[in-house]
């Protein structure tokens, strides 16, 4: 029993685990991140600072990163880089337009040494907007079949509502926890 725990206790542990939210502009980050501090399936910390918020789901904590979507500040993502364990795209579905730019940072995001040992989770937001994409349209638009040497997963979600993200969180936790 005492075994148990402890195993129970390693996999849980409190160590933090680092995370970014991505994404363009407008898709709804900032939207995701008060979601996540503010649901009842989590507790959140004082925040550490204007755009930092620590997510504790059943004992995983998750220190969370809300990166700044405009052209102008994308170049500096990959200041963020190191030490991320997970990466969170937030895509805004009832944006075709901008897919493709959206694809081009996320290729151009994996290719990123310091990212190479992150997952990856896509949250197709906004998918209460009628006509929005699919989770499978925007998986075959960003190519995401292509991805062999990151571990992804796609989930859909609407941030006004919080629907979906204790699924997407759910994902996150259970990689943590298998190791
Ligand atoms: P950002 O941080 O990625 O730039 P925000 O995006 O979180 O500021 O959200 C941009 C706008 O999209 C906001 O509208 C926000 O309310 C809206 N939004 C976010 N998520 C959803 C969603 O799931 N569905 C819908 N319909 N709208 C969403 P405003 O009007 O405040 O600019």
């Amino acid at each position: 029993m005492g075994q148990l725990v402890a195993k129970v206790m390693g996999a849980f542990g409190s160590r933090e685990h680092k995370v970014i939210i991505v994404g363009l502009d407008n898709a709804g980050k900032t939207t995701i991140l008060y979601q996540l501090v503010t649901r009842e399936v989590v507790h959140t910390c004082p925040t550490v600072g204007s755009n930092v918020e620590e997510v504790v789901l059943r004992g995983t904590h998750f220190l969370v990163w809300d990166l700044g979507g405009q052209e102008t500040l994308r170049s500096a993502w990959s200041s963020y880089y190191c030490n991320t364990e997970f990466v969170i795209l937030v895509i805004d579905s009832s944006d075709r337009e901008r897919l493709p730019a959206t694809r081009e940072e996320l290729h151009k995001m994996l290719a990123h040494e310091d990212l190479r040992r992150a997952a990856v989770l896509i949250l197709a937001n906004k998918q209460d907007v009628k006509d929005s994409m699919t989770t499978s349209e925007i998986s075959r638009l960003l190519t995401l079949g292509s991805i062999k040497d990151h571990a992804w997963h796609i989930q859909g979600c609407c941030a006004l509502t919080g629907e979906g993200l204790p699924a997407g969180l759910a994902w996150m936790q259970s990689r943590v926890a298998a190791g």
